[in-house]
């Protein structure tokens, strides 16, 4: 039999379409989950809406509609959005399905019937966008420490679940199973700054808004939003306390919930401490992915700063934006979208080098033996081609359990230069003039196909319709993960199909053109900094918020493709960061390398040409000239500069 693998996604909020960022998690998971399917196990993807709280409600008013006829519209949008990516979930959950509503409710009872949940007061601090009710001490500049925005004062009877019971339960939970929070990083975040400190009960009803699941015993409250979202996990597998549905039974407990670090919290300390105290057990992994940004911000439905995906695949395609989002995103620090970045992408790895690579070998393989292909061959220049395939496979595997995407789609890619540059060192078209060589001829068209054959099979769960059309194109047989074993499971004497061009070059000039003449224009156009004249006074408290230190210049190279930057290694401190800066033309890489330089350390990394900047190195310029800022005296790296 089977083993089983269940995976999920975080349910998105049916306040407004769902953009890129939300978009990335379900291409991720569903990369994950085909990964897996390939593997052999029997995986059910969960993913699906979550449509109560305040915030909805709001929305649905403003719009003049029911709150159930706005949900209903937007669970649509998103659920349209999650097809036409290709997302192949298993069930699709609402938690206004009722089936939900009703596991919900008897959740709600259980708890409070065994004393988890209780009556109190609330008074307090709310955040509506986060539905999250906050303390004095937690706000942020009197804002919401999630989100940075206004918050309101509350009180409000309501009921309360004892979290602080279970916290050295999970505390255990946490360290005896290492792998329970994935990055790393975010496990010590969750741990330092929440768990730690130590957990204050959590207030689980509300009653200040009734569009939410209604608590049976007591009409006038409805069940906190989240309490609610989370049970999705169990509620769609048939589970309710009185009866545990065959699904629940099969799949639960969950094998990976995939979400964004923001709401990390509400899966690693909320949820664990439900499934505590309902006597389930836990999932086995919390992966919280980073964040997609544009430029240096969030994107966000609130901000106004969102891309959508359908806009997205209408430019370039599904599988290139799929492409895009799974190469481009690392696996614990943000990663950036921009069109510049999705037009490079595009045509450099899709159309140059894997779209080059199966139109030349497939256009040859008609060309020159009329399609049919033939035996292989093994001579000692093949000996690299074949070993890097294989290499290819088995890390693309090992990446790929451990949910670094973005790994594993370079693991594939470097095959796909490598199999173009042994066209290059073959040479076909040099061969096919000798009758000679026929059969090297044949053989080497044989080891490309082969090669691409396992491009194919590798690019299943990233991109699985232009790895149906590499097989129909070689005419693969054999598209199987086992049959990545051995280089050499292409049967000769078969035909290829038609030379189809996978991905067309981009005219990038002319498509950024075109995409900022369909771009809504900014209300206001920002000012350059030259042109301010002078900027507005700040408190030392604004300026206290800069973390400034010295820096060592360790190593510098030019960014390719851009003249004015440099990419620079800095070491600060006990730690090395990577930092690009527009200072190439004044300072060569190799004279940069051993200056002093002044850093900004707590700026949001970003990725500029592409290439990740994880700060910002001071420098005062004027038309012409430029120079970086450097200590007087020699002060280690690292000092703070205040
Ligand atoms: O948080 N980049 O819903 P949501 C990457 N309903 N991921 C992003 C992102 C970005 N820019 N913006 C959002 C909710 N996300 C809750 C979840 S689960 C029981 C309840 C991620 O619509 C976000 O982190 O705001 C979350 O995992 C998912 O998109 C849905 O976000």
């Amino acid at each position: 039999m089977k083993e089983k693998y269940y995976i999920t996604t975080a349910i998105a909020y049916t306040s407004r379409k769902p953009h890129i960022g939300n978009t990335y998690e379900i291409v991720l998971t569903d990369a994950i989950a085909r990964h897996k399917r390939q593997e052999g196990y029997d995986v059910f993807f969960l993913t699906g809406t979550d449509e109560h709280g305040q915030k909805i409600g709001e929305a649905a008013k403003e719009a003049g509609i029911t709150p159930q006829q706005y949900v209903d519209g937007v669970a649509g949008e998103i659920k349209d959005i999650w097809d036409l990516m290709g997302s192949s979930y298993n069930h699709f959950i609402r938690t206004t399905d009722d089936y939900h509503v009703k596991s919900v409710q008897k959740i709600f009872n259980k708890l409070y019937e065994q004393g988890d949940i209780y009556k109190g007061e609330y008074e307090g601090w709310y955040c509506v966008p986060c539905e999250s009710f906050f303390t004095q001490s937690q706000l942020v500049d009197g804002c919401c420490p999630d989100c940075g925005r206004e918050v309101k004062t509350t009180k409000e009877e309501a009921y309360f679940f004892k979290m602080s019971k279970y916290q050295d339960r999970l505390m255990q939970y946490i360290e005896e199973n290492p792998d329970f929070i994935q990055p790393e990083s975010r496990k010590k975040e969750m741990v330092n700054n929440f768990l730690k400190p130590g957990l204050q009960d959590l207030c689980v009803s509300r009653t200040s808004f009734d569009w939410g699941i209604p608590v049976t015993f007591d009409k006038d409250h409805v069940v906190y939003v989240w309490i609610d979202a989370l049970s999705n996990y169990i509620t769609a597998l048939g589970y309710a306390p009185d009866e545990q549905g065959e699904l629940y039974k099969k799949y639960w407990p969950c094998d990976v919930h995939v979400i964004g670090k923001d709401i990390l919290r509400f899966h690693t300390i909320y949820w664990p401490i439900m499934l505590m105290a309902l006597g389930e057990p836990l999932p086995k992994q919390i992966f919280g992915h980073p964040w997609l940004l544009a430029g240096a911000d969030k994107i966000s439905k609130s901000r106004g700063n969102a891309i959508y995906a359908d806009d997205l695949v209408k430019l370039f395609g599904v599988d290139a934006i799929r492409y895009y989002l799974l190469c481009e995103m690392p696996y614990a620090q943000d990663g950036t979208i921009s069109y510049e970045n999705i037009i490079s992408r595009y045509n450099a790895d899709l159309a140059n080098t894997l779209g080059n690579l199966v139109n030349r070998t497939v256009a040859m393989q008609q060309k020159y033996f009329d399609g049919v292909i033939q035996k292989p061959c093994d001579a000692e220049m093949d000996a690299d081609l074949k070993e890097c395939a294989l290499k290819a496979a088995k890390a693309c595997k090992e990446k790929m359990d451990a949910f670094k995407t973005a790994e594993a789609l370079s693991e594939v890619m470097n095959l796909a230069r490598r199999s173009n540059k042994y066209i290059d060192e073959t040479m076909p078209w040099a061969l096919a003039k000798d009758e000679s060589r026929k059969e090297r001829l044949g053989g080497v068209l044989y080891n490309l196909l082969e090669s691409i054959r396992f491009l194919g099979v590798l690019l299943t769960p990233f991109m699985p319709q232009t790895a149906e059309s590499i097989f129909a194109q070689i005419g693969a047989k054999e598209c199987s993960l086992e049959s990545l074993d051995a280089f050499g499971k292409t049967e000769a004497g078969t035909s290829v199909g038609q030379a189809t061009p996978l991905f067309a070059r981009l005219d990038e000039k002319k498509m950024l053109e075109e995409i900022e003449k369909s771009q809504p224009k900014p209300a206001k156009e920002e000012k350059k900094v030259e042109e301010v004249e002078k900027l507005p006074e700040i408190s030392i408290e604004d300026f206290a918020k800069l973390e400034l230190k010295v820096g060592l210049v360790v190593e510098s190279q030019r960014v390719e493709g851009a003249d004015k930057l440099l990419v620079s290694k800095i070491k600060i401190g006990d730690e090395v960061r990577q930092i690009v800066s527009g200072i190439a033309k004044a300072y060569p890489p190799e004279e940069f390398v051993g200056k002093k330089v002044v850093v900004i350390t707590n700026l949001k990394p970003v990725k500029l040409r592409g290439v990740l900047s994880e700060g910002m190195i001071l420098a005062a310029s004027d038309k012409k000239n430029l120079s970086v800022l450097t200590v007087d005296q020699d002060m280690p790296d690292g000092t703070k500069i205040s």
